[in-house]
C-alpha cells in the first residue's frame, strides 16, 4: 500500500476501534455492579463476561497473533472462550470483576493501536486491508448487539434512552416482483466480508413477489386475533411442537392492554405501534405467520437479490440504495433509536426495485439453513462460522436497530436457532411468481 492509503487505512481502523469501545462503554456503565455481573436471561451472558471477551477476542487476534506479542492474560482463555462454557453456566465463573475487566480491556486497546500503529496492513491474508482488526471491530459490535439484547431482557428501571425514529415518510405497502434470472449473490471484494459471505457466486433466482415492508405489529395482531396461534394448520410440525411446550401466545415482551398491546422496551412499558415491525419473534412465530397470510418467508438468495440487485445494470449493490456506507438518512442502525422505525421512515434506503427498509430496523428470518456457499473456506479460525452450518440454524439478514454499521452490509449474515426471539428479529413475507 502506499504510504497514505495505509495512513488513511490506519485511521479509519481506529476510529472503527474507538466507536466500539464508546458503545461497550455506554452499555457496560449504564448498569451497576449488581447489573454487571447477574444473570438476566439463562439465554444471555453476564454483561462483565461480554466484556472481557471481547477484550480476549482482541489480545488473541491483534495483540498476540497479528502482533505477535507475549500475552497479557494467558490464563484467562479458557474463561472467556465461547465454546468452553455454555451461556446459562458463565455466572458461576471466576470471571474478572467489572473493576478488572475494564482495566484488562483498556490494557489490550492500547496494544492493538500499538500494532496498528506499526502494521504495514499488507503481507497475508489475516492483516491485508486491515481484515483482522476489521473482524474485531465486527465482534465488538456484535457482542454490544448482544449487550444491548441482554439490557432488554434486564428487570428494573430504565438506564438507556434514545429519541424515536423518524416517522415514516409516506405509506409503503403491497408487494413488487422480482424478475427471474441470475444474480450475484456474496462478495469476493468487500474487504471485511467475513468468511461466510464469500465467495461470490452466481445463482439462478425464479421470478417472485417479495413484501415492500416488514410484517408490522398491527398485521401481527390480525394474525393472534384471528386465532393464529392456537391453529395447527399455520405451523410446522416442529413450530407447532414448539408452540405448545414455550406455550407462545404472542412476541417476546407482548401484554395485554384492554383490547390492544403493549410492550416493554429497555425498562419502559408502551403501547405497540401498529406501523413498526413486530419484533422479538421467534422463526416459526414468522413461518406460521406467513402461512396464515398465504404467503411465505423468502429464501436466502430471494432477500439477497431484493437488497442487492439493481436491473438496470445487472449488478449486485453493497446496499439496496447503491455502494456508499449507511447513514443515518439510509437505515435504523447503530443504537440510535431503540426500536425498529414505522415502514416508509426511510425512502432513501429503497432499493431499485422499491422494496424498503431491508437493512436496519428487525432483523429478518429468511426460510434458508445456515450453510456455507459454494467455494466456503473458513477464515480465519472454524469457529466463526463453518461448526455451525447445517440445519440447525436459520439465517437472519439485514440487521437491527441495535446492529453497528460496521456489522451490516446486503451480504452480511447472521443465524439464530429457530426458536429464539430475545434478539431483535422480524420478518418480510414473499411468495411464488
Ligand atoms: C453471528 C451473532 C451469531 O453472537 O454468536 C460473536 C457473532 N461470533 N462472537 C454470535 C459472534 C463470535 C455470532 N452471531
Ligand atoms: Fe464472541
Amino acid at each position: 500500500l502506499e504510504t497514505t492509503e495505509a495512513d488513511r487505512l490506519r485511521d479509519l481502523v481506529a476510529a472503527e476501534l474507538g466507536r466500539a469501545r464508546d458503545r461497550t462503554t455506554l452499555l457496560t456503565e449504564a448498569v451497576d455492579e449488581g447489573d454487571l455481573v447477574r444473570q438476566h436471561s439463562p439465554l444471555m451472558s453476564p454483561l462483565v463476561w461480554d466484556l472481557a471477551h471481547v477484550g480476549n477476542q482482541e489480545e488473541l487476534w491483534l495483540v498476540r497473533d497479528v502482533g505477535g506479542r507475549e500475552p497479557v492474560r494467558r490464563d484467562i482463555d479458557e474463561l472467556y472462550d465461547a465454546f468452553k462454557h455454555p451461556r446459562r453456566d458463565r455466572p458461576q465463573l471466576p470471571l474478572l470483576t467489572p473493576g478488572e475487566a475494564r482495566r484488562y480491556v483498556a490494557t489490550v486497546r492500547d496494544k492493538a493501536l500499538d500494532v496498528l500503529t506499526r502494521s504495514r496492513l499488507e503481507g497475508t491474508p489475516l492483516v491485508d486491508q486491515g481484515f483482522a482488526f476489521g473482524m474485531i471491530v465486527q465482534h465488538e459490535q456484535q457482542h454490544d448487539e448482544t449487550m444491548l439484547a441482554t439490557h432488554q431482557l434486564r428487570g428494573g428501571p430504565a438506564v438507556l434512552d434514545a429519541p424515536p425514529p423518524p416517522p415514516a415518510a409516506g405509506p409503503v405497502r403491497g408487494e413488487v416482483l422480482v424478475p427471474g434470472g441470475p444474480f450475484t449473490m456474496g462478495t469476493s471484494t468487500e474487504a471485511w466480508a467475513l468468511d461466510n459471505e464469500r465467495p461470490a457466486h452466481q445463482v439462478f433466482v425464479p421470478a417472485f413477489h417479495i413484501d415492500r415492508a416488514a410484517v408490522t405489529n398491527a398485521e401481527y395482531a390480525a394474525f393472534i386475533a384471528d386465532g393464529g396461534y392456537d391453529d395447527p394448520r399455520w405451523w410446522s410440525t416442529a413450530g407447532w411442537d414448539h408452540r405448545q411446550s414455550a406455550g407462545l401466545r404472542a412476541p417476546l415482551h407482548w401484554v395485554r392492554d384492554g383490547d390492544g398491546w403493549s410492550a416493554t422496551q429497555f425498562g419502559r412499558i408502551r403501547p405497540v405501534v401498529p406501523d413498526e415491525p413486530v419484533v422479538h419473534v421467534c422463526f416459526y412465530e414468522a413461518e406460521a405467520y406467513a402461512a396464515w397470510a398465504g404467503k411465505r418467508l423468502p429464501t436466502e438468495a430471494e432477500w439477497e437479490k431484493a437488497a442487492r440487485f439493481d436491473p438496470a445494470t445487472g449488478r449486485s449493490r453493497r446496499f439496496p440504495w447503491g455502494d456508499d456506507t449507511p447513514t443515518p438518512e439510509h437505515a435504523n442502525l447503530g443504537q440510535r433509536h431503540l426500536r425498529p422505525a414505522a415502514a416508509g421512515a426511510y425512502p432513501m434506503g429503497v432499493s431499485p426495485l422499491g422494496v424498503h427498509q431491508l437493512i436496519g430496523d428487525v432483523w429478518e428470518w429468511v426460510a434458508t439453513d445456515f450453510t456455507g456457499y459454494p467455494g466456503f473456506a473458513a477464515f480465519p479460525y472454524r469457529e466463526y462460522s463453518e461448526v455451525f452450518f447445517g440445519s440447525e440454524y436459520k439465517v437472519l439478514r439485514g440487521g437491527s436497530f441495535g446492529t453497528d454499521r460496521s456489522a451490516c452490509r446486503g451480504t452480511f449474515r447472521n443465524w439464530d436457532y429457530p426458536i429464539r426471539r430475545q434478539i431483535f428479529s422480524g420478518f418480510r413475507c414473499a411468495r411464488d411468481a
